[in-house]
């Protein structure tokens, strides 16, 4: 038998450089003489993931055998970020390796900015799915994120003459944090044709036959929770030509360079993440990246299920599938599929099982979000699938109709065809009609979605199928890997550091508000995390900025919903107030920093415009004389997790200011806010939950609200309103070439003037200046700010995406933690 191998764990700077150094020296072949801060990052990583992946085969073990109920999260966007600061605070012992690396020579901050961001994601759905990761290996969840392994994550920006120019992000140059399973492989199916047959039984079966196979291979990541052992798995697919006679014979036959181009082919399905958010694209190599990831997580699943030889009916008893917004939707007749298909069942049976083992989360309620496919891509590229959706939808369309025999209309309202030219698939109702929940992120939203897009659902199903699970972030990442001092801080005072576990008890901080001395250390804190983000301006920018300035940050993807427009608009307001003040008036004025940052989809040319306006108005300001300190205008490039690291330890205010009813729910607003910043708002998503949380004399919320907004639309369109009289002089300053050739920017200023602003821009201008008044002098009295900053920190218990993991599985998932036990 072998011998147990048994790892050196490191307990001193001495046994941590011995294993770094050894990683270095063999597992990369490099010598110590040339060792540079690459080098040493993964000498650093590789020593840390020695202690994961044991802890990590004990867990998978442990939870194959006891068996318990498993969480699959299925998740075409998982934003990671980096991994190794995660790893060493998460597993302990991070003190040792700064030792370590100290006495080599190195800063651990140095070494831990070598690692490229995992940043196969978006935004909020991708960063979110990241959060949940966390969180369920904190709780001791048996579960498992499913995703792909794109080549290329979301790309790189750059700001090149006030342009955003895209770059690919080819990330996978040295990964230390994936194991390629090799071993693991799926062969998944496109194209084809159905063929019916007779079985023994007499009974007619369908088939699906011929197209072309692409290989999926496993590539696991592991995910290690937050003082506990517990360490589960994140798999992702990569996507390969199928190895097969069919090469052997094209290779045999001299058709090598044939051979070589189908091999590519398969490649590029999981090559490149679309960098699309909040809408979209009916691209064919999108709907084929969906079924590849869904094909290949489902066989995985069900292959782990029958392993244990129960019957069919435990399915949904052992396997709870969260679909991540309706990208997985296909999962649904997938399992369908399999189950009719390959297993037999019929189809009474196979559905029970099917709608018992999905839940579906919903992230918008934007209708060129919602997904759509095209019926005859459909029948090109699955056949079998839109067969069986089509049974689906005749299924639930004859229990509707013996329902509602009165309502007639009901009928094509909701159904999952969308009687077009061409016929759509919604995706969005087999993600409702194939799961047992249906989930919203936020108050706000869970109650539109069921008085909206699926207010009929609501009528067929009743309420109890929709239910809200506020989205939540983790307060490792977002509070002690992102502020240590201040995590330091709360520990010295709550006593430990409990609260990365049980967020609820930062409730006790409420006592020290007016302790001097807590008071002193909590505001030296936040000015040296704005001395470093001055500091990194000015390293990339070379702009210099005032750390006692009112730091104003919006940082998020740029979409019009979000109205980065509205901000860059008062930007240019305030401009114009201060062009216009006596030098007394000035004397009373708050120096502000505005900050923006954020990627534009390639093809979404409003939103690079106003990349392009933020730029510009930044590039007159920042040099006018006349304002000097008093306001800076800021372009952060290239806005990802590792960035937002810095960010949001860094504000006084932050901008969370979407039209009324349009942000799901936002997590970057939670993250500012537990980091001792205040949040400009629209009573909006989260920020309403949070405003409840913290008290509504600790934001600033302004404009209208999501009930009045149809009538307001509706009067834009029908002539009874005017332009807001400031905003017509913002636009006068642009269209008078300030911000240099007002042609780049007309479409942005008719898209309200003249196209009925859409996102009521107008309506909430005046609102908005008014509160960004307040601001001004709110901050002014610094300490009434500090003691606002201080409460809300306080009152942040709620918004842990521990909290949020447990209500899913309390609510949807009815599963358990296992605790890992100890002697092991
Ligand atoms: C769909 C089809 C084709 C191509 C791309 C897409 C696509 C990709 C990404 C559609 C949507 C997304 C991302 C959506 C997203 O990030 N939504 C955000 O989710 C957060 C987590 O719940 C919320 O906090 C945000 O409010 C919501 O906008």
């Amino acid at each position: 038998a072998w011998k147990k191998f048994t790892p050196k764990p490191f307990d001193t700077a001495e046994e941590f450089n011995a294993e770094a150094v050894r990683h270095i020296e063999t597992t990369l072949a490099r010598s110590m003489y040339n060792c540079d801060e690459g080098a040493a990052y993964a000498g650093t990583a590789l020593a840390f993931r020695d202690r994961l992946v044991l802890d990590w085969n004990k867990t998978q073990q442990a939870q194959t055998f006891k068996d318990q109920k498993r969480v699959y999260y299925l998740s075409l966007e998982f934003l990671m970020g980096r991994a190794l600061d995660n790893a060493m605070l998460n597993i302990g012992k991070k003190d040792v390796a700064v030792k370590g690396l100290s006495d080599l020579g190195f800063r651990m901050e140095d070494i831990i900015s070598q690692e490229h961001d995992a940043a196969l994601g978006n935004g909020g759905l991708g960063r979110l799915a990241a959060c949940f990761l966390d969180s369920m290996a904190s709780l001791n969840y048996p579960a498992w994120g499913y995703g792909l392994r794109y080549r290329y994550g979301i790309f790189k920006q750059e700001i090149i003459d006030g342009y955003q120019v895209e770059v690919p992000d080819y990330w996978l140059d040295f990964n230390p944090w994936e194991f390629a399973r090799h071993d693991i492989t799926v062969d998944v199916q496109f194209y084809g044709y159905v063929s019916k047959y007779q079985d023994d039984d007499g009974k007619n079966v369908s088939f699906w036959e011929g197209g072309e196979i692409v290989q999926a291979c496993a590539y696991d990541v592991p995910i290690a929770g937050y003082g506990t052992s517990t360490v589960n798995n994140l798999r992702l697919w990569g996507s390969k030509a199928a190895s097969g006679e069919f090469d052997f014979q094209k290779f045999n036959s001299g058709e090598y360079e044939s051979s070589v181009a189908d091999q590519q082919r398969a490649e590029t399905i999981s090559a490149v993440l679309y960098p699309n958010d909040n809408l979209e694209r009916g691209k064919e190599l999108r709907l084929k990246q969906q079924y590849f990831w869904c094909a290949a997580s489902l066989f995985d699943i069900v292959r782990r299920f029958k392993k244990t030889q129960r019957p069919w009916k435990d399915f949904p008893n052992q396997v709870a599938i969260q679909l991540n917004d309706t990208h997985p939707t296909l999962a649904i007749p997938e399992l369908q599929r399999i189950l009719i298909d390959q297993e037999g069942l019929d189809w009474d049976e196979a559905w029970s099982i099917v709608s018992k083992t999905f839940g579906y989360t919903n992230h918008t309620v934007l209708p060129e979000a919602l997904e759509k496919w095209s019926v005859p891509l459909f029948q090109h590229l699955l056949p079998r699938h839109l067969q069986i959706i089509y049974d689906i939808n005749l299924q639930f369309l004859q229990y509707v109709e013996r329902n509602f025999p009165k309502e007639r209309d009901i009928l094509s309202r909701v159904s999952i065809i969308e009687e077009a030219n061409p016929k759509m698939v919604r995706m969005a109702y087999l993600a409702v009609i194939g799961s047992h929940k249906v989930n919203g992120v936020a108050e706000l939203h869970s109650d539109l979605i069921k008085t909206t897009i699926f207010k009929d659902f609501v009528k067929i199903y009743g309420p109890d199928k929709f239910t809200n699970v506020t989205n939540g972030i983790t307060p490792r990442r977002w509070l002690h890997q992102a502020n240590p001092r201040l995590s330091e801080l709360i520990a010295s005072k709550l006593g430990g550091y409990d609260f990365l576990k049980d967020l609820t008890l930062l409730h006790k901080l409420e006592a020290y508000v007016d302790d001097k001395d807590f008071r002193k250390e909590f505001q030296e804190i936040k000015y040296a995390n704005k001395v470093r983000l001055a500091k990194y301006i000015k390293d990339t920018l070379g702009v210099s900025v005032n750390p006692s300035a009112l730091f104003d940050v919006q940082v998020k993807r740029i979409h019009e919903y979000k109205r980065q427009q509205l901000n860059i608009f008062g930007v240019i307001h305030r401009y114009l107030a201060i062009k216009a003040m006596s030098p007394e008036e000035k004397k009373k004025l708050a120096p502000r920093v505005s900050i923006f940052g954020g990627k534009a989809a390639p093809g979404y040319w409003m939103a690079k415009t106003v990349i392009h306006l933020v730029n510009q108005v930044g590039k007159v300001v920042n040099s006018d004389k006349d304002v000097g300190d008093l306001l800076k205008v800021i372009y952060l490039e290239d806005y990802n997790v590792s960035k937002a690291e810095i960010i949001c330890p860094a504000s006084d205010i932050s901008e969370h200011i979407s039209t009324a009813g349009t942000e799901a729910s936002g997590t970057s607003n939670m993250k500012f806010v537990i980091n001792g910043g205040l949040i400009i708002g629209t009573c909006d998503g989260a920020n309403i939950e949070i405003t409840r949380e913290i008290g509504e004399n600790n934001i600033f919320l302004f404009g209208n609200l999501a009930e009045d907004v149809e009538e307001l639309r509706h009067s834009h369109m029908y002539g009874t309103y005017t332009l807001d009289p400031s905003l017509a002089a913002v636009f006068d300053s642009i269209q008078s070439g300030t911000f240099g050739d007002a042609g780049a920017f007309t479409s942005l200023v008719n898209g309200i003037v003249d196209h009925g602003d859409y996102y009521l821009v107008s309506d909430d201008f005046a609102s908005y200046c008014k509160t960004q008044d307040l601001i001004d002098e709110a901050y002014r009295n610094q300490d009434e700010w500090l003691t606002k900053a201080i409460t809300s920190v306080a009152r942040m218990g709620f918004f842990s995406s521990d909290r949020c993991i447990d209500e899913y599985a309390e609510m949807i998932w009815n599963t358990e933690p296992l605790v890992p036990s100890k002697d092991e």
